[in-house]
């Protein structure tokens, strides 16, 4: 297999291998037992500890206590016929404090839950990074510390080393123009910075983390097949002034290119290089753009993009009246989808694999024990018939992982709102499949059976 540029890389999934059939989580929003066994905080304790950061001062202390569940969890999985997971490995969990001494409590738990992954014939994906920085960290610059680099590198190091014999599938960053832009920039998610310089150094911080970190594991774990995981939206301006035209522009550097285009292309979209160049030494580039095996993709819907005084000049608005939206109100636009699967083939040529695509829905659990979430499989059955298209029209996409296995803990909206395809009873931790995990784990069974491209299946699915 042969990246963008013509380089081979050391593995990845030969053509014509089954589509890999998905779900996903990740440890901070899942996991809980956050004070139990050596965990150090992370800078997700802290924010929730501030009053009035979280909905309802809701804290991921307990989670859906995947901690101690996660048999219970994987035998779900095992059930619905997924046949690859992906979770994140939480850093303060290995490394209380990010760096030195090892927990070993810690580092047993990801053994347990990677065999029984692998007892259960599922595929464990393991991401390096899905926001929970350790607080020890954070208090020596965190992301906007150069050093950050090596200690990433040590991390995963330690990652490689305890879990490569078993797990291949390795992304080192989810969604970094969140957790930069939200986190560094706008001060809306942890650790809850708002400056321009923050910003900026962590943009480059965590791209040259990524190098080092696919430098690593392509020394240490024989056979690895390695990505990120990038969010791509289409930025469109909320009105036709020309102030939030040009607000789309900026925001779509940011949000689409900050992080592929160095990591792939090694370079800097043009309108961020002024920023982000006085944090660059010599050689950074080619310490960043590392080859690697495939695009982890997250979609949701398009934005709408409005000019604002923040220090970007740009913030979300609404989508126009005629789009229908989820009842968390995102846009639900499948054709964005398949159009962005198609620009990704066209722009990136790697392998693509969709590792987060859902919605949040008002689940109810009803006097029968049944969660019927009607939208979210209209929702499910226009993306992925979306992806169909994308796959017919010639982009190589691989596999397909919803978001999210079980309801968990949305960042600031604390438990307020509900993307797994499986219910969480928070008060018992009952896990109750939905409608719409019948419905996956149906749609991947006939896929499965007739082997035929992804889309006219779920096309069939939805003519009844
Ligand atoms: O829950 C998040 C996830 O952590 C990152 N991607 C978007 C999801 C839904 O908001």
């Amino acid at each position: 297999m042969t990246n963008d540029r013509g380089q081979t890389g050391t593995s990845g999934q030969p053509a014509g291998v089954d589509f890999v059939w998905g779900a996903s989580t990740s440890s901070y929003q899942i996991e809980g037992a956050a004070h139990v066994e050596g965990r150090g905080d992370s800078i997700w304790d802290r924010y929730c500890r501030e009053l009035g950061k979280v909905q309802n001062g809701d804290t991921g202390d307990v989670a859906c206590d995947h901690y101690h569940r996660f048999r219970e969890d994987v035998a779900l999985m095992r059930e619905l016929g997924v046949n690859a997971y992906r979770f994140s490995i939480a850093w303060p969990r290995v490394l209380p404090r990010g760096r030195g001494a090892a927990n070993e409590a810690g580092l047993q738990f990801y053994d347990r839950l990677i065999d029984a992954l692998l007892a259960a014939g599922i595929e464990p994906w393991v991401c390096l990074y899905h926001w929970d920085l350790p607080q020890a960290l954070s208090e020596l610059g965190g992301w906007e510390n150069r050093d950050i680099a090596g200690w990433f590198a040590d991390y995963t190091a330690l990652v490689a080393r305890h879990y490569g014999d078993r797990v291949k599938r390795f992304a080192t960053f989810n969604e970094p123009c969140v957790f930069t832009l939200f986190g560094y920039g706008l001060g809306w998610h942890a650790p809850g910075i708002a400056d321009r310089a923050a910003l900026h150094k962590a943009i480059h911080h965590v791209n040259l983390s990524h190098g080092a970190a696919v430098d690593v594991l392509r020394a240490s774990v024989a056979g690895a097949s390695i990505g990120a995981i990038h969010n791509r939206q289409p930025c469109y301006a909320a009105t036709p002034a020309k102030e939030d035209a040009e607000a789309a522009l900026r925001l779509a550097a940011y949000w689409n290119d900050a992080f592929p285009y160095p990591q792939h292309f090694a370079c800097y979209p043009p309108t961020l290089l002024e920023a982000i160049e006085p944090y660059m030494e010599p050689g950074d580039l080619a310490r960043i753009a590392r080859p690697i095996d495939w695009f982890g993709l997250n979609h949701y819907s398009p934005h709408y993009i409005k000019a604002d005084s923040n220090l970007i000049g740009a913030t979300f608005g609404p989508p126009p009246d005629d789009v229908p939206r989820t009842p968390i109100g995102w846009p639900i636009v499948p054709a964005a989808f398949r159009d962005t699967l198609l620009d990704l083939h066209g722009r990136f040529g790697l392998p693509i694999y969709v590792l987060e695509n859902g919605t949040a829905s008002e689940d109810k659990l009803d006097a029968a024990g049944i969660v019927q979430d009607d939208g979210r499989i209209a929702y499910l059955q226009g993306y992925t018939g979306a992806m169909g298209e994308a796959i017919a029209a010639g982009a190589d996409v691989r596999g397909y992982f919803v978001w999210s296995l079980l309801d968990n803990f949305e960042w600031t909206a604390g438990y307020t709102q509900r993307f797994g395809i499986v219910y969480v009873d928070y008060p018992t931790q009952r896990r109750i499949p939905k409608a719409s995990a019948r419905w996956y784990a149906d749609m991947i069974g006939k896929e499965r059976r007739q082997m035929v491209p992804v889309g006219n299946n779920v096309a069939a699915a939805a003519e009844g």
